[in-house]
């Protein structure tokens, strides 16, 4: 048993700790966010997901978890802060990995490990970890292990992903390693992939930008099969029969706190990087392409009313951070729409949220911008006598189409004529 202190209690941090204090760990959870502490003492999580919970409650039971806000003496720290992207450097921001090193300085003992879960890029635990967990006095390798362990796990499905999805292991020296893989087969049952810091750190950063690069591919697919007038959801389909293809989905554009910002975390130092760069432009640009094709099912029609389905970063969560949606919308009024909102997910946000109805009355056209599965039952017969223009244009390919249009509504998609 290892008396672990978790550093950051988010998305990634608490569940973490919890899966650590459920597994045979005395766990010690620090967040310099007063209000989390005070809920979690409360014996309530901040934030809701499938089965965070119930492990809350088994982590009390057991006496094997407390949320504090000071950092205190342990044989492991796990840093999982948020790293922010600087977006007028167009570089990571380490101003919160730096300052939870910082607190652990006067804590660090000889044989202590500090493990790094945030994202961060290539070096970051060689140069700027060690020079500030340096600082104690005690020297890394000799006398503390650190490593990278970065989190995979997708919002939405945390905590099954956390516990079944392989993990990449990478310690400064081969013992940091070594420790570290101990400590997470307490309760990962995936494999765990042992490296080195710096291999670790690209590999997790590797993986959003793969994806994003993938996802720019469908959406430059989406365009072209458009100027084809084809259907590039169909062409998808069946060029992924092919057991060495896998296309992703054409949308709206990349949302999410990972996706759109790890490539720059990547190439903030690189020397040749275009692909990448080319493909960040390509989803960002994806809310312009959906606006320019609203507007042409909306043309004529004077300050047009849109209603936009769906503004969390993808389907079925309540995350809205990054989301294209907010674009769109911005670039929409810009233009002189009206727009107003309809999200089954979020409760609160920066525009407000209306109920269904409100938000399709008066309505010209419906904009799809998140895959929720509401959408894909819903029954367009429940807006009828609503919608003064019965147009509806499908970001994500989610809606029953045929529904739709038998209902009379002229339906649009990217990538689809
Ligand atoms: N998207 C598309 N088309 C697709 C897939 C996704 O447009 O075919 C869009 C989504 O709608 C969303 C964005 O991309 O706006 C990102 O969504 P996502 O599901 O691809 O990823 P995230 O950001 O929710 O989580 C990712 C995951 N990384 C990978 O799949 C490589 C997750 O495993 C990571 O833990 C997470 O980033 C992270 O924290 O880094």
């Amino acid at each position: 048993m290892s008396k672990i202190c978790v550093l950051g209690l988010g998305y990634i941090g608490l569940p973490t700790a919890l899966l650590f204090a459920n597994n045979g760990h005395e766990v010690v959870g620090v967040d310099v966010n007063r209000r989390v502490v005070d809920i979690l003492k409360t014996g309530k999580m901040p934030f809701e997901e499938k089965g965070f919970q119930e492990l809350l409650d088994s982590a009390l039971e057991k006496k094997a978890f407390r949320a504090e806000s000071f950092v205190e003496e342990a044989d492991v720290f796990l840093v999982a802060v948020p790293t922010p992207f600087d977006s007028e450097m167009r570089m990571a921001d380490l101003k919160y990995v730096i300052s939870a090193c910082e607190m652990i300085v006067p804590h660090l003992r000889k044989g202590n490990l500090v493990i790094i879960e945030s994202t961060i890029p290539p070096k970051t635990c060689d140069r700027q970890v060690k020079q500030i967990l340096e600082n104690s006095g005690l020297k890394m390798c000799e006398d503390f292990c650190v490593s990278h362990c970065p989190e995979r796990a997708i919002p939405g499905n945390t905590l099954h992903e956390m516990v079944y999805n392989d993990r990449v292991i990478g310690g400064v020296n081969e013992k940091s390693t070594q420790l570290t893989a101990d400590l997470y087969s307490s309760f990962v049952k995936g494999d765990l992939h042992l490296t080195t810091s710096t291999t670790a750190e690209m590999i997790k950063l590797m993986e959003n930008t793969s994806r994003d690069v993938n996802i720019a591919l469908a959406n430059e697919f989406a365009q072209i099969a458009d100027d084809y007038g084809i259907n590039v959801w169909e062409a998808i389909e069946i060029a992924n029969k092919h057991p060495r293809v896998n296309i992703l989905k054409p949308g709206p554009g990349v949302g999410g706190h990972c996706i759109a910002i790890d490539p720059w975390f990547l190439t903030e130092n690189a020397n040749n990087s275009s692909l990448i760069m080319m493909s960040r432009q390509i989803n960002d640009s994806m809310p312009q392409y959906v606006l320019k094709m609203v507007k042409k099912m909306v043309a004529g029609i004077e300050n047009p009313t849109i209603t936009v389905f769906g503004v969390a970063y993808k389907g079925d969560i309540a995350d809205t951070r990054a989301t294209p949606a907010k674009k769109f919308i911005k670039l929409a009024e810009k233009e002189g729409c009206k727009v107003k909102i309809y999200d089954p997910f979020v409760r609160e946000w920066c525009y407000p949220i209306m109920g269904l109805e409100e938000a399709v009355e008066g309505s010209d056209c419906i904009v799809v911008l998140t895959d929720h599965s509401e959408f894909r039952e819903m029954d367009p017969r429940e807006l009828y006598g609503k919608m003064p223009g019965l147009n509806i244009f499908d970001s994500r390919n989610v809606i029953n189409e045929e529904l739709w249009g038998k209902a009379g509504f002229n339906v649009r998609n990217i990538g689809k004529k």
